[in-house]
């Protein structure tokens, strides 16, 4: 059956059919429809497919699950898997029953991440096997081809996906009629393997991993990669490559007429490397096109092969074909003009600055914040989802990765007496990695304030569902914030600006009083939230006084709602189809008061 699908629907359906029957995850772009897929697809058949606290968590229920003998998966993005690689790394030792496929998505060019780490490195530093999907369609085989590889040798596999492969769309061939076996879960004990201790447990599942390692690499030879090496014509110069990287490789030589053999690597690690580097010997010139660090270059490293680690790659950013063509001329692959134009780089950066959505209620708990916390006299450090936009108000000093904002406003509290440390954490982020610094700066005795600001979902990546709201406040953060010995105070959202700066400055006086940390907990729906958001939004739509407006900058740099934009005359206008009718500026964001109700314009 053919159906148009993108990479991360594309791993969804291989996973359906390889009978996966346990999927657990944490939301990241760009991996988050795959578990969203299995969702949906999976229908009424009986397989768990649910979000995790984080990453971890997502990974050790799933992977017990394969120790059970059923086949699982857990998928991720790629900063997700260092969350998680305290299981990995002993999970690649341990091994599993059923199919353990780790689903991890690269960012190359950091396009919504905080770095673009490749996962590749992380399967290498495991010793366990990685499979690099080219196109969509190899999204799928290769999910199903994990499944299998995992089961036979009895160790988690990772599938590594790209952001181009996740979300490009392509016709992809799936099974047809195909059944799903409900095998059940069985889990037989056997201490010595599953509960492993150091030392003398240890030391053999570390020979026996080496060993594995060593059936894989000839796996990955013979079945893999020999076929690919038989194919080959034997011309002067040779490209290894794996992954979207190839792509793009194979299309510049294809569109130049270039005669270059190339040689696609499915399984980046572990590799043949004595087997290929015979190869590369036969070669007067090789080069590596991988995304994003030299994997497979530094495995297979000798005199005539070239990439990054002999300079002749770009060393950050996305692969292009100009990039490409580059290389190709720098190594004396080709020597006319490069034919590709520049894409996007750091030197012409022509972006519109992303922003909190008009009428988010994030935008007012920041705005108040700076009101009645002088940035002179505070230090803001946040954290990542949409309320990390707060950085358009100048409300976020310092962001670092999830959680962090907790234990780093409790260093900044102990390191800098002098000023007030107020932080802010989304509620899927402080159910994610918030809760243990915060009992961590009970314990240890930190003041500062935590404002965490729950809307009820995990909106940066698509709004999935978060536990307070899955359990109707079984799981209630106030409770948990409590629960871990900090103060709590709570505040029901109004669109109303004075309302939200006086709780903070009934914050500010308790803060005062107390000697321990302060959580807030800020009640509001997302703006997106298209059921729930209604019930909050007055429909209190703006324009404005055009003889009020003196121009002086306050609603454009410190509120920063985006229908707000200077006119030809000078003067801030409201672009009717972006304003969701909040009606906060109206409130009092302006010195002037030139934002009036829409019908209240010319009276
Ligand atoms: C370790 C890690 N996992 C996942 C992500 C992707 N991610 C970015 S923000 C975010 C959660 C945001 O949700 P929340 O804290 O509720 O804030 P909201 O976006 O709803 O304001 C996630 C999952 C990440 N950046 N790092
Ligand atoms: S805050 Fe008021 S006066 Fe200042 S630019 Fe905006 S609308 Fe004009
Ligand atoms: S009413 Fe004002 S603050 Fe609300 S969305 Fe419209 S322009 Fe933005």
């Amino acid at each position: 059956m053919k159906l148009t699908l993108m990479g991360n629907e594309a791993i969804a359906y291989g996973l359906l059919h390889s009978n996966t029957k346990m999927v657990s995850g944490y939301p990241g772009t760009p991996s988050s429809e795959i578990l969203t897929t299995v969702q949906k697809i999976k229908k009424d058949l009986p397989i768990y497919a649910q979000w995790a606290t984080n990453e971890k968590v997502g990974f050790e229920v799933a992977y017990a699950g394969a120790i059970a003998g059923v086949n699982a998966a857990a998928t991720m993005k790629q900063v997700g898997l260092n969350v998680a690689s305290d299981a990995l790394m002993s999970a690649s030792f341990i091994g599993n029953k059923g199919a353990f496929v780790l689903i991890v998505a690269d960012d190359p060019g950091f396009n919504s991440s905080q770095t673009e780490q490749d996962s590749r490195e992380f399967a290498r530093f495991a010793r366990i096997p990685v499979l690099d999907p080219a196109t969509p369609q190899e999204a799928y085989d290769f999910t199903k081809l994990a499944s299998n590889i995992s089961k036979r040798f009895e160790i988690p596999v990772m599938l590594r996906s790209v952001m181009r492969v996740s979300h490009s769309r392509e016709i992809v061939e799936i099974e047809d009629n195909f059944e799903f076996n409900d095998n059940q879960g069985n889990f037989e004990r056997d201490i010595p393997r599953w509960a492993a201790v150091p030392r003398a447990g240890r030391l053999k599942q570390a020979y026996e991993q080496i060993d594995r390692i060593e059936k894989i690499k000839e796996y990955n030879y013979n079945e893999l990669i020999k076929p690919k090496i038989d194919k080959l014509r034997g011309t002067k110069n040779l490209i290894i490559s794996s992954g979207a990287a190839y792509g793009y490789a194979k299309e510049v030589i294809d569109e130049l007429g270039l005669d270059i053999d190339i040689l696609k690597i499915d399984m980046p690690y572990p590799l043949p490397t004595d087997k290929l580097k015979e190869l590369v010997k036969t070669y007067e010139k090789v080069l590596v096109v991988e995304e994003t660090y030299p994997v497979m270059e530094e495995e297979i490293r000798s005199e005539n092969v070239y990439g990054r680690m002999s300079n002749d790659m770009h060393l950050v950013d996305e692969m292009n074909k100009e990039r490409v063509l580059e290389s190709f001329k720098k190594v004396g692959f080709y020597n006319g003009d490069n034919i590709y134009q520049p894409v996007f780089s750091v030197e012409n950066p022509k972006i519109r600055k992303p922003n909190l959505c008009p009428g988010c209620p994030h935008r007012d708990i920041y705005f108040s914040i700076k009101k009645v916390f002088r940035p002179k006299k505070s230090i803001y450090p946040s954290d990542i989802g949409c309320y990390t936009l707060g950085i358009n108000l100048d409300a976020i000093d310092t962001v670092l990765c999830m959680g962090a904002s907790v234990s780093m406003a409790h260093g900044f509290a102990t390191a800098d007496k002098n000023k007030t440390v107020i932080a802010t954490i989304g509620d899927s982020t402080f159910f994610h990695s918030g809760v243990a610094p915060l009992i961590n700066a009970v314990y240890q005795k930190a003041k500062f304030i935590l404002v965490i600001l729950d809307n009820s979902t995990t909106a940066m990546t698509g709004r999935q569902t978060t536990p307070e709201r899955e359990t109707n406040g079984e799981v209630d953060i106030k409770k948990v914030a409590q629960g871990c010995g900090a103060e709590v105070m709570e505040y029901f959202y109004k669109p109303d600006i004075n309302e939200t700066i006086n709780f903070f400055k009934e914050v500010k006086k308790r803060y005062e009083e107390i000697d321990r940390p302060l959580v807030v907990v800020s009640r509001q729906y997302c703006v997106l939230d298209k059921e729930r958001a209604k019930n909050f939004l007055p429909g209190i739509f703006a324009t404005v006084d055009e003889d009020k407006c003196v121009a002086c900058d306050v609603c454009t740099t410190q509120y920063v709602c985006p229908p707000m934009a200077y006119n030809e005359r000078g003067k801030m206008e409201i672009d009717p189809l972006l304003c969701v009718g909040c009606g906060v500026c109206i409130s009092g964001i302006c010195p002037t008061d030139a934002f009036v109700p829409r019908e209240e314009k010319g009276k």
